[in-house]
């Protein structure tokens, strides 16, 4: 064991990490926190046992009761602490203008001056875990290594079912090897002596810092999702992003799945939609009556990294190995794949609990519960939720669970190749104006159409819900550089493939969300998606036409698969319909996104808007 010794505390290296600079980067990092105790994660079934039974001892975790909820437990977050915080995420580049209009930048020295203090002593009190992963398949050539300092016991848990957690990620680390440093402190030190006065101990100073330039991620305060769970959207998707720019390859906020026709042919999507949006739905379909002998099957429900292979094909790894999804509205007509995922081994964040010791949230099957403790730990009823609209779980309550757990797993999920994408889907959440579904003519009008993609913000972010805002590719929280250059990246891939005598995948723009005047849905959604998928597929083949409109082509009534679905020529219109004044007004909104944008937005946009807006007005 070699056990550099820093003020007197023995990092207790294990002899199976050799890695340089991991070793010195953990000593600087433990000079600076001043954590109580270094522990390495093993990523072992022993070690997450262990640590889920401290977290039980700790008042985190009440553990579910095992007849019912076998191997699970429910964490509540403090009620400050249930979501990503945009507003506190930085982009820390060089140059201002490499972060973009769209990102939070600060001076990374500046951002160093102002972490250093706030990062000094952090962790006194508790216990620095290591937690070694690789985000994708071990020794894929698309994947590629992190290493989280945390001291969230819940985080190390988290990261063990999120992620490639563990012993084995050394090995392809060797002596030498790259990964990306992910520090994270809940921000709460302890005196000497003194005792945690709350199960979720966190900070009301918040900073989700980035230094792309030397991808390195810095997380001050939160112990939540995306802001402390490194590997996600820090890593996989913001350093990522940076990383696939330079080395021309993409990392996206997509789910990938796999579709086998009754024939036996299997077709690959990748589809981005904003945080909660259905992707954890869509990734896990199936098939409804009419379809009889289709599979839909899961590679990835959040992020996807996708590389040129071979003939210029885009093959694609869903960079993380769990679910963090969203539980309200999840059961067993919207989901029957995920309610099965969840019947062991999850961890749950800030749903309800039943006096039987099981968890119960807003949306669940059958009767709600005649009495439950809220996600904030209060009596909850059915009548007091009458009378004061009381949430027993919070509208962005989690569970995480291994994917190893889902039914429709995709047998090549964990392939180091990845899977040939066949299509891309942009989908929004807009209760007007988007049709339920257009294809692009080619691909760069798909990437104006993503570009321009607009959504209804949820509950998935701290802020105003339910207000539409541009969301470029579904990445605007989530790219890690300039959105401008972001766009330009996608153009350059699909030139480069093209050029090379690839055909490139289809792209479209779905809407699944359109409502009609009492405010209700008119598109059944879920399984129902299948539909659309089909339709997908016949373009793909050729098999169908559609029909052209300015902006793309969408299909006929004839066009879609309607068995086992009642659903009228006067609903199909209701979802379909393209408004004029409407999209005049939506374009507006596109030209203020691109004012905003302006500086090295690509011609290429610019010029396909004047098109669209020709098409329009003729
Ligand atoms: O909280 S997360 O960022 O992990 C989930 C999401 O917003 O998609
Ligand atoms: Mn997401």
């Amino acid at each position: 064991m070699n056990s550099p010794v820093m003020r007197g505390l023995n990092l207790q290296v294990p002899s199976y990490v050799k890695n340089a600079r991991l070793i010195a980067w953990v000593s600087d990092m433990v000079a600076l926190c001043k954590p109580d105790q270094v522990y390495w994660c093993d990523g072992s079934k022993e070690e997450y046992d262990r640590l889920c039974q401290q977290l039980v001892d700790a008042g985190t975790f009440k553990k579910l009761n095992p007849a019912k909820r076998p191997g699970s437990f429910l964490a509540n977050s403090d009620p400050s602490d249930v979501a990503r915080v945009e507003d506190r995420t930085f982009i820390c580049s060089k140059k201002k203008e490499d972060a973009g209009p769209t990102n939070n930048w600060v001076d990374p020295k500046e951002m160093r001056a102002t972490l250093q203090p706030l990062f000094d002593g952090c962790m006194r009190g508790r216990t620095m875990y290591v937690v070694p992963f690789s985000m994708g398949p071990l020794g894929s050539n698309i994947a590629h290594i992190g290493v989280e300092l945390s001291d969230s016991a819940y985080v190390a848990v988290n990261m063990r079912l999120m992620t490639r957690m563990g012993k084995a990620v050394y090995d392809v680390l060797g002596v030498n090897g790259e990964f990306v440093p992910c520090l994270h402190t809940v921000g709460a030190p302890l005196q000497p002596g003194e005792k945690d006065q709350t199960s979720w101990p966190c900070n009301k100073t918040k900073y989700i810092v980035h230094y792309p330039e030397t991808r390195e991620i810095w997380s001050y305060g939160s112990g939540y999702g995306g802001n402390a769970l490194l590997g996600k959207k820090c890593f996989a998707l913001r350093i990522a992003s940076t990383m696939g720019r330079e080395q021309g390859w993409l990392a996206e906020h997509m789910l990938i799945l796999g579709v086998t026709n009754p024939q036996g042919k299997k077709y690959h999507v990748a589809a981005a939609f904003p945080s909660a949006c259905g992707k954890t739905n869509f990734a896990m379909l199936i098939p409804p009556k009419g379809f009889e002998g289709w599979k839909v099957t899961t590679i990835g429900d959040d992020i996807a990294w996708i590389k040129p292979g071979p003939q210029g094909r885009l093959y694609a790894i869903n960079p993380e190995a769990g679910y963090f999804g969203v539980a309200p509205g999840t059961n067993y007509k919207t989901n029957p794949n995920c309610m099965d995922s969840l019947k062991k081994d999850v961890i749950y964040t800030n749903v309800a609990l039943t006096d039987d010791g099981d968890v119960w949230w807003e949306g669940m099957d059958g009767e709600p519960p005649a009495h439950a403790i809220d996600w904030q730990g209060k009596d909850w009823t059915p009548k007091l939720a009458k009378e004061t609209g009381a949430k027993a779980a919070h509208p962005n309550a989690r569970f995480t669970v291994a994917a190893a757990n889902n039914p429709a797993l995709d047998p090549a999920w964990d392939d180091p190749a990845g899977v040939p994408i066949d299509a891309f889907i942009f989908g929004g959440r807009r209760s007007t104006t988007v049709p339920l579904v257009t294809e692009a003519n080619d691909w760069v009008e798909g990437v104006y159409m993503a570009a321009t993609m607009g959504s209804e913000t949820t509950a998935a972010i701290i802020g105003q819900q339910g207000v539409v805002r541009r969301d470029p590719f579904a990445m605007l929280p989530f790219t890690g550089y300039n959105m401008s250059d972001y766009f330009q990246h996608w153009l350059n891939l699909g030139k480069k493939l093209e050029a090379s005598g690839a055909k490139l995948p289809k792209i479209f723009t779905t809407n699944w969300f359109r409502k009609d005047a009492s405010g209700k849905f008119v598109w059944p959604g879920y399984g129902e998606n299948m539909r659309v998928l089909a339709w997908m597929i016949d373009r793909i083949e050729g098999r169908v036409t559609g029909e052209r409109h300015p902006f793309g082509i969408s299909p006929s009534y004839q066009e879609l698969n309607w068995e086992g679905l009642p659903f009228t020529l006067e609903q199909f219109r209701q979802v379909t319909d393209i408004d004029l004044p409407a999209w005049e007004k939506e374009l507006q909104l596109h030209h203020e996104l691109f004012q905003q944008l302006e500086q090295g937005l690509p011609a290429e946009l610019k010029a396909t808007k004047a098109q669209i807006e020709k098409r329009l007005a003729a």
